[in-house]
């Protein structure tokens, strides 16, 4: 098994030395072709040391086990492991480090080993911090690298790192795996006044090969490229990886900006806690994601039960780091939404796929008059039509008892300038689209182009201001009673 499996140990170690045959489609050609059923008993044996390794160094686990009834010797199969070990969810982090400032206790090394800290944007309630040990961070590097290997780039290849340098660990493992796969790491960065002119700029200059970023911002990026006189086509990119949020496995959307830069698009990116994020990731030849089970185990579960759901059907992706010393999860349930199938892939890799990328979080779901609708189904459906004006907002809101989405749509400008009747045709064409694709009525606006703000990050497209009118209508019973 050991001679089978290229460089795989436990505890990880890496020779950052190591590079496959230049003409070698693989990073590991044994480890990512090897039969599934190979894999998986390496994989149980990986997650036998992993379950003892956490028990022995993180309270935390050992709290949450006890209370299920679970120990790391009750561990016998994979079915055993979706049966009997408990999900953790972010709540659980959460409250772990509120209450052992500020790693939390299933931090697994000692304090001063640690040599990241990053952690969730905590816009709402308390951020969560990510402690990486020096050892996990050539880990995620050595990851990366090879899934982006995977993707085609190679040595000496240019990547530019357009997304915010700061906690977010989108952009850092970008970083981590240009810099090991031997590229020239060009970190640009987003989030400042006036970085998305200069970043076309650059673009322009350097020609890189390479770009990461979110989907969103990429298409942001060309508009204010093409506004600035510059032609992303031109930019010379060839491989565009994502991650973040919906996009990059959507079909319309994947066009959408593989036209803009005459480029090939990616998908990748599970979620912060998880890094190396790339385990869920694109490879040239298949379509959506893989998922790289040796580097981290996925399965996608029944969100109520949390056992693995059947091969073509949708369920939430539920997340194992097996390469992972100071923060290790087990069983974290991302709370998305997913479907995975199994089949041969042309790539040659024997990981199951996510071919639909990852679809929107299980709360994300609008249900209007009994459909249920992810935001990323209408925004795949608007980009399907010619005239879409690149940005969108939906708002849900409760129109008497009823609940009600309002789109509001931009045109592009050529087709805005030419006036009121291709406006009311466009008008036209967006309700019928959306009725057939989203099986219901929605109203629908159609505004100028640039009327809804950009970001440079991820995108927020939905105002749902349902809970905000219960409240009002609460209040009103209240004062009439
Ligand atoms: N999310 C992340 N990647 C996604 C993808 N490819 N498709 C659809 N939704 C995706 C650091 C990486 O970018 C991963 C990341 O964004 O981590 P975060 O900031 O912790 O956010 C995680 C959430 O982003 C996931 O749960 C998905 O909903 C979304």
């Amino acid at each position: 098994m050991t001679a089978a499996m290229e460089q795989w140990s436990w505890p990880p170690r890496f020779d950052d030395g190591y590079f496959p045959q230049a003409d070698s489609r693989y990073w590991f050609p044994h480890r990512e072709t090897m039969p599934q059923a190979e894999r998986e008993a390496a994989i149980l044996a990986r997650l036998q040391a992993i379950c003892a390794y956490a028990w022995d160094h993180a309270p935390f686990y050992r709290r949450k086990w006890d209370e299920a009834g679970f120990h790391p010797s009750h561990l016998k199969s994979l079915e055993d492991f979706e049966e009997k070990v408990p999900v953790i969810r972010k709540a659980d982090l959460r409250a772990a480090q509120a209450a052992h400032p500020p790693f939390g206790d299933y931090l697994c090394v000692p304090d001063a080993e640690v040599f990241h800290v990053h952690g969730t944007s905590g816009t709402t309630g308390r951020p969560t911090a990510f402690a990486v040990s020096q050892g996990d961070w050539r880990a995620i590097a050595n990851a990366h690298a090879r899934i982006m290997w995977a993707m085609g780039m190679r040595p000496g290849d240019t990547i530019c790192v357009a997304a915010i340098f700061s906690l977010y660990m989108g952009s850092w493992g970008a970083l981590a795996g240009a810099e090991r796969l031997g590229a020239k790491a060009f970190p640009f960065g987003a989030g400042a006044a006036g970085m998305s002119s200069r970043c076309a700029q650059w673009l322009d200059i350097l020609k890189p090969a390479g770009f990461y970023g979110t989907p969103t911002y990429a298409i942001h990026l060309a508009e204010t490229a093409i506004r600035d006189g510059l032609d992303p086509r031109r930019f010379g990119l060839k491989y565009m990886f994502f991650s973040g949020e919906p996009g990059a496995s959507i079909p319309s959307i994947r066009e959408r900006i593989e036209d803009l830069y005459a480029a090939k698009v990616y998908d990748s990116g599970s979620m912060g806690e998880m890094t190396p994020w790339m385990h869920v990731g694109g490879s040239r030849e298949t379509p959506g994601m893989l998922c790289w089970q040796d580097i981290v185990y996925t399965e996608v579960c029944d969100p109520q039960t949390h056992r693995r759901v059947p091969y073509g059907q949708r369920g939430t992706p539920v997340y194992t780091h097996l390469e992972r010393m100071s923060q290790p999860m087990i069983r974290l349930e991302s709370g998305d939404l997913t479907v995975w199938t199994n089949d041969p892939t042309p790539c040659g890799r024997t990981y199951p796929q996510l071919p639909m990328g990852i679809i929107g979080r299980v709360d994300d779901m609008i249900t209007i008059r009994g459909e249920n609708v992810y935001p990323s189904e209408i925004e795949a459906a608007l980009c399907q039509l010619p005239g879409y004006g690149g940005e969108h907002r939906i708002f849900i809101t409760r129109e008497g008892t009823m609940d009600e989405m309002m789109i509001s749509v931009e045109l592009d400008p050529e087709r805005w300038e030419r006036g009121e009747d291709v406006r009311r045709a466009f008008h036209a064409q967006v309700a019928a689209h959306l009725h057939s694709m989203l099986g219901l009525r929605s109203v629908i606006e159609i505004v100028a182009p640039n009327t809804h703000p950009r970001t440079d990050f991820k995108a927020k497209r939905v105002i749902d201001d349902r809970a905000a009118f219960a409240e009002m209508l609460r209040r009103q019973e209240k004062v009439s009673s």
